[in-house]
C-alpha cells in the first residue's frame, strides 16, 4: 500500500507540498514531560500548530522503500515536467490555442515524443469540450489519468512488494541476456539484477559475454566478486558464443537457478553486433531449447528520442521480452518512459534510478506515476 508522502492529490507544487524544514521543524515546542497528554503542545491554529500536525502525521506514516526510491529517483523529471504543466494550467487559466502550445513544449522538450504529446493534447481536448471546461486547472488530474492509460495502467492493485517482472521460474535454469548500445548501463544493471534475484535467494551465474575490451571482463569480475557470484569469462577478443556455451554448461554443473548474459554494447561495427547478438541467441537457443527467457534492452534515459532509435533497432533483431530504463535519475526528461510506452508493446520492466547496487527498481505506472506527481494514492 502506498502511503501518503507528499500531501493531498492536486497538491503538486512544491509550496504546495511543502513539508515542514528541519529548522522549521525544530521550531516546533518540546513537549513537557510528565503531563498527561504530554505529547500534544498546546497550540492554537497557525503556523506552528500545522508545522506540529504535518511533523506528527510524518513520522506516523510508515515509509514505502519502493516508493520512495521511485519518488527520490524521478524528482528531477517531477520538478522538470509535472511541475511545469501544473504551473502553466494554475498560471495560464483559460483553455486557449496559447495554452495547448505551451504545454506542447513542454512535454516534447521532456522528451515524452510526438506520438504520445499528440496523443495527450487530442484527449484533454476532448475533457475540455466533454466537461465544458473553461479554465485549465483540472486539466492536470485529467493528464495524469490519459498517462495512465499510455501506460497500460489497467487499475489493479499495487503489490506491497514489487513483484519481479521476469520469466523465472523455479526448477529450470532461467537464462537472461542482457543487450544495448554501450554505455547504457548493462553490466551495471546486470549487476543490479543479480542483487535483486539473490537477495530473493536465487543462485545466478554471470556470463562475461562483452568480449570486446578487457575492461569490460574486469568490471564484470569487480561485480561478481562483491556480490558473490561466479562469473564465467575467457580472455579479452575470444568468442561471445562460446563464453556462453561454458556459461550454460557451469551453470548448469553447479545447479545455478539464473544465467545473466552480459553483452558488448559497441564493437567494430553496427552489423556485427546484430550478428554476434543472433549468434548468442543460436547457442542457447541450442543447449536449452527455450532460452532466453529474457531478452532485456537496456536504454540510457538520458539520450532521449536515440533510446526510441535504440528499441526499434534491436527489437528487430533480438525479440526483447522487456526493457530497462537506466539513468531515469539523472535527467528532467523521464518522460522518456512515456514516448517508449506509447511507441512499443514491449514493457519496461526495470528503471535504473542510481549507481549503487540497490538503484534497480522495478517499473509499474502506479508508483511511478504517484511519485511523478508528488503524491500518492495510498
Ligand atoms: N546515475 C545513474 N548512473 C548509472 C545507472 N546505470 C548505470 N549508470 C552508470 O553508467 C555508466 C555506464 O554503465 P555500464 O553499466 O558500464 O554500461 P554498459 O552498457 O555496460 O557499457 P559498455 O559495456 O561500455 O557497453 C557507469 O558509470 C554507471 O555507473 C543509473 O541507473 N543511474
Ligand atoms: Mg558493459
Amino acid at each position: 500500500m502506498l502511503k501518503k508522502l507528499f500531501g493531498k492529490k492536486g497538491a503538486s507544487t512544491e509550496a504546495d507540498m511543502a513539508v515542514p524544514s528541519a529548522e522549521e521543524q525544530t521550531a516546533v515546542p518540546s513537549v513537557e514531560e510528565g503531563e498527561a497528554g504530554a505529547d500534544e503542545p498546546k497550540l492554537k491554529k497557525g503556523f506552528l500548530r500545522g508545522a506540529w500536525e504535518a511533523t506528527k502525521k510524518l513520522a506516523l506514516t510508515p515509509v514505502d522503500p519502493w516508493f520512495e526510491a521511485v519518488a527520490k529517483g524521478l524528482d528531477a523529471t517531477r520538478k522538470g515536467l509535472v511541475n511545469q504543466v501544473a504551473s502553466l494550467f494554475r498560471l495560464h487559466g483559460k483553455v486557449d490555442e496559447a495554452l495547448w502550445q505551451e504545454l506542447e513544449d513542454i512535454l516534447i522538450m521532456s522528451d515524452v515524443g510526438a506520438a504520445a504529446t499528440e496523443k495527450i493534447i487530442e484527449e484533454l481536448r476532448n475533457v475540455v469540450k466533454e466537461k465544458k471546461l473553461t479554465t485549465a486547472e483540472p486539466l492536470l488530474e485529467e493528464m495524469r489519468t490519459i498517462l495512465s492509460k499510455v501506460l497500460n495502467y489497467d487499475g489493479a492493485d499495487v503489490p506491497a512488494e514489487p513483484v519481479e517482472p521476469l520469466n523465472v521460474e523455479p526448477g529450470r535454469l532461467n537464462v537472461i541476456l542482457m543487450v544495448g548500445v554501450n554505455g547504457t548501463g548493462k553490466t551495471t544493471s546486470t549487476a543490479k539484477l543479480t542483487h535483486r534475484l539473490k537477495t530473493q535467494g536465487h543462485k545466478v551465474i554471470l556470463a562475461a559475454a562483452d568480449t570486446f575490451r578487457a575492461a569490460a571482463i574486469d568490471q564484470l569480475l569487480v561485480w561478481g566478486n562483491r556480490l558473490g557470484v561466479d562469473v564465467i569469462h575467457q580472455s579479452e577478443g575470444s568468442d561471445p558464443a562460446a563464453v556462453v556455451f561454458d556459461a550454460v554448461n557451469a551453470a548448469k554443473a553447479r545447479k545455478a537457478d539464473v544465467l545473466i548474459v552480459d553483452t558488448a554494447g559497441r564493437l567494430h561495427s553496427k552489423l556485427n553486433l546484430m550478428e554476434e547478438l543472433r549468434k548468442i541467441r543460436r547457442v542457447l537457443t541450442r543447449e536449452i531449447p527455450d532460452a532466453p527467457h529474457e531478452t532485456l534492452l537496456v536504454l540510457d534515459a538520458t539520450t532521449g528520442q536515440n533510446a526510441v532509435n535504440q528499441a526499434r533497432t534491436f527489437n528487430d533483431v533480438a525479440n526483447l521480452t522487456g526493457l530497462v530504463l537506466a539513468k531515469l535519475d539523472g535527467t528532467a526528461k523521464g518522460g522518456i518512459v512515456v514516448a517508449i510506452a506509447q511507441e512499443f508493446q514491449i514493457p519496461v520492466k526495470y528503471i535504473g534510478l542510481g549507481e549503487k547496487i540497490e538503484d534497480l527498481q522495478v517499473f509499474h505506472p502506479k508508483p511511478f506515476l504517484s511519485a511523478l506527481f508528488g503524491e500518492s494514492d495510498g
